[in-house]
């Protein structure tokens, strides 16, 4: 469960899935969870990271990652989908399909990436986003499912004040825990709120600008959860883009033939050798 990660006294890492192969990837990997990705579930459709994915679209890809792995998996909810009504479905329908964890921003549907236009971005009012806390809370059925509320007022170009009054004011609403994101390139910011934070809720953060920052340190920064957020998608894309240009150019077949997962492999994942070739018993 993403809850008991959030609880336990380290700090645990989660890595980005896409799909349910690269799912099984961080499982197999040996990771305690994963993080669906907003930006890597859109990339991998070559849409953008602006909800232009629908909810039933998402929910799909759910459901075939929680059908394949045993670890948790921590849904990227972007905004809610809408209003606290759509989020409240939203919750509903990720109980129903067994996951237990979704993340939510305090930016307007459709949100644009953290990383793009940053400062344009709008935050979502103080009050109206606590209410859609409260309303996911309201209608979960299962009592381990959480809910994380992240703040996107430093990516905006807001103030650390108002990072933490926000935190605050989500903690107090019933998040299970508050995401700090920070678009700069290392980790001082992070540092800053975590020095100032009252440890009302665990807090999560996402290193992708300060990837470099020395592991130990989130650990001594008293951070629960870690989210390695966008690696596999960008790790297969480096992989394709090479590979194409080689077969391509048909420089040595052979020698790309080395550096991909064999046939045998894919099956494995998919699962093709443990089908039963056997006629099911008939009366
Ligand atoms: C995602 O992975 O979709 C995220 C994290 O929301 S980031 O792209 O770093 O904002
Ligand atoms: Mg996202």
């Amino acid at each position: 469960m993403i809850n008991e990660l959030l609880r336990n006294k380290k700090t645990n890492f989660i890595l980005e899935a896409h799909n349910a192969v690269s799912a099984q990837i961080v499982e197999e990997a040996g990771f305690p969870g994963i993080w669906l990705s907003s930006l890597s579930m859109s990339a991998s459709w070559g849409v953008r990271d602006n909800n232009e994915l629908s909810m039933s679209q998402v929910l799909d890809i759910v459901e075939s990652i929680t059908q394949k792995v045993t670890i948790p998996v921590l849904f990227d909810g972007d905004t809610g989908y809408g209003d606290y009504n759509h989020f409240q479905q939203l919750v509903k329908k990720l109980e129903n399909r067994n996951c237990m964890a979704v993340c939510i921003e305090d930016k307007l549907f459709p949100k644009t990436n953290s990383f793009i236009n940053s400062e344009k971005q709008k935050l979502e009012n103080t009050e109206v986003f606590c209410d859609k806390i409260k309303a996911g809370k309201d209608c979960q059925r299962n009592e381990s499912f959480c809910i994380i509320a992240r703040t996107e007022t430093l990516i905006s170009g807001g103030e650390m004040d108002e990072a933490l009054h926000r935190a605050h004011a989500y903690a107090d609403a019933g998040a299970d825990a508050v995401l700090i994101h920070s678009k700069k390139d290392d980790i001082s910011e992070v540092q800053t709120f975590m020095s100032l934070w009252d440890k009302s809720a665990p807090v999560v953060c996402v290193p992708t600008k300060y990837s470099a920052t020395n592991p130990d340190l989130y650990s001594e920064l008293g951070l629960s959860l870690v989210i390695w957020a966008n690696h596999l998608l960008r790790a297969s894309l480096y992989a394709m883009q090479k590979v194409a240009t080689k077969m391509y150019e048909a420089i040595d077949i052979p020698e790309v033939e080395r550096q991909i997962a064999s046939l045998d492999e894919v099956f494995r994942l998919q699962g093709a050798y443990d089908i039963r070739n056997e006629q099911p018993i008939t009366k």
